[in-house]
C-alpha cells in the first residue's frame, strides 16, 4: 500500500512540474519578446520605398523599434508601386502574422485588400499617410502627422516673413510669384499640405499678395525636383519669388536648378519645404534655404507601443500624431546637433 502511494505522489509531483514548465515555456516566449497569447507577435510591415532622407528616417525608426519591442517585422519594400503593397499584405494574411502596418503610397484604393484582412481577423494600422476608404473599420488605428497643419504652418511662415523682409516682388508688380513641388500625386500629403497651404492663404488678409505661377509633382525625390524647378526657371525665370516644396528633398534638388540658372537660393527667390532632415538644416545653415517645417518620421516606438495594445485587446486612438515643429534659417546651426534624422 506504502508503495502505491509512493507511485501514486512521484506521478503527481511530475504532472505538477510539467504544468509549471508549460508556463516557463510562456515566460521564455515573452522573455524573448512581445507576446500575443503567449507567442512572438509577428508584425507585416509594407513599406513604399526610399525615395526621400525622411522615408528612410522612417524605416530606420520602425525596424529599430520592432527590435526594441522584441516584435518579429516582417519587412516589405513596395519600390513606390501600390501593386507591389497589396501583394504584400496579401502575403501577410497568408502567413498569418498576428497584426499588419503600412504606408498607403496613395490614398485610395485600399478597401479589396483591407477587408481580406479582416476577414482574415488580422488587425490594421495605417502609418504616415491616409487611406480613403468606405468603411474605417477597416483598419484599427492611423498613426502619423498632420499634412493639412504643416501646409498651414508653410503659407503662415511665408507671409510673416515677406512682411518682415519686406521684400518687393522680383517681376515689379504687386504680387508674389509663387512656384510649388508638390508630393507624389494622389498621396494624401500632398493633397493636404497644398489644401493646408492654400486654405491658410485663402484665410489671409494678405492672399491678394500671392500668386501660384505654377504646381507641379516632384514625386517627392531631389532629382525629380530639380527636373521640374529647371522647368519652371525656364518659363518664368526671375519672375518667381518663392518656391514652396513639399518635402526636403524637392528642394534641395531644385536649390542645385536655381544656382545652375545663376541665381541666388534663399536669397532671390524664397524657399520654404516640409520635413526637417539634416540636409536641409545644413542648406540652411549655407544661406540656401530660408525654413523648414518638420513632419517627424520617427513613428517607430508609437507604432509597436499601439500593436501590442491592440494584441492585448486594449482600446486605442482611432487617430494619434507625432510632435513636430517648425524650423527657421536663423535656428539652424544650432539644432543641427541634436536632430535625429
Ligand atoms: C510625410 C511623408 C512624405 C515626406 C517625404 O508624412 O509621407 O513622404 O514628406 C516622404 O519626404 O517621401
Amino acid at each position: 500500500m506504502k508503495k502505491i502511494l509512493a507511485l501514486v505522489l512521484a506521478v503527481m509531483m511530475m504532472v505538477v512540474a510539467a504544468g509549471c514548465g508549460g508556463g516557463g515555456d510562456q515566460a521564455k516566449s515573452s522573455g524573448s519578446g512581445a507576446s500575443s497569447g503567449g507567442k512572438q507577435i509577428t508584425m507585416g510591415f509594407s513599406q513604399i520605398g526610399a525615395e526621400s532622407e525622411w522615408r528612410t528616417a522612417n524605416t530606420e525608426s520602425i525596424k529599430q523599434a520592432a527590435q526594441d519591442a522584441g516584435i518579429n517585422l516582417q519587412f516589405s519594400d513596395a519600390q513606390q508601386k501600390q501593386e507591389n503593397q497589396i501583394k504584400a499584405i496579401r502575403s501577410f494574411i497568408a502567413q498569418g502574422v498576428d497584426i499588419i502596418a503600412f504606408v498607403p503610397i496613395v490614398e485610395t484604393g485600399w478597401d479589396t485588400v483591407l477587408k481580406e484582412a479582416k476577414d482574415a481577423n488580422i488587425p490594421v494600422i495605417v502609418v504616415d499617410r491616409d487611406v480613403k476608404v468606405a468603411d474605417d473599420s477597416l483598419y484599427v488605428a492611423k498613426i502619423g502627422t498632420d499634412s493639412v497643419t504643416e501646409g498651414k504652418n508653410v503659407f503662415k511662415w511665408i507671409d510673416e516673413y515677406m512682411g518682415k523682409e519686406n521684400k518687393k516682388p522680383r517681376d515689379g508688380g504687386s504680387q508674389y510669384n509663387v512656384v510649388i513641388l508638390e508630393g507624389t500625386v494622389g498621396s494624401s500629403v500632398a493633397i493636404r499640405r497644398n489644401e493646408g497651404f492654400k486654405d491658410a492663404m485663402a484665410a489671409s488678409p494678405n492672399a491678394s499678395k500671392y500668386n501660384i505661377l505654377a504646381s507641379q509633382t516632384g514625386e517627392f525625390t531631389r532629382q525629380k525636383g530639380q527636373e521640374v524647378m529647371e522647368s519652371f526657371l525656364k518659363s518664368y525665370g526671375d519672375k518667381i519669388d518663392i518656391l514652396y516644396a513639399h518635402n526636403d528633398d524637392m528642394a534641395l534638388g531644385a536649390i542645385q536648378a536655381i544656382e545652375a540658372a545663376g541665381m541666388k537660393p534663399g536669397k532671390d527667390i524664397t524657399i520654404i519645404s516640409i520635413d526637417g532632415v539634416k540636409g536641409m538644416f545644413q542648406a540652411m545653415i549655407e544661406g540656401k534655404s530660408n525654413c523648414t517645417v518638420e513632419c517627424n518620421p520617427l513613428q517607430g516606438p508609437l507604432l509597436m507601443e499601439t500593436a501590442k495594445k491592440i494584441l492585448n485587446g486594449e482600446k486605442v486612438d482611432k487617430l494619434v500624431y507625432v510632435d513636430e515643429g517648425i524650423f527657421p534659417a536663423d535656428v539652424a546651426e544650432k539644432t543641427l546637433p541634436e536632430r535625429k534624422y
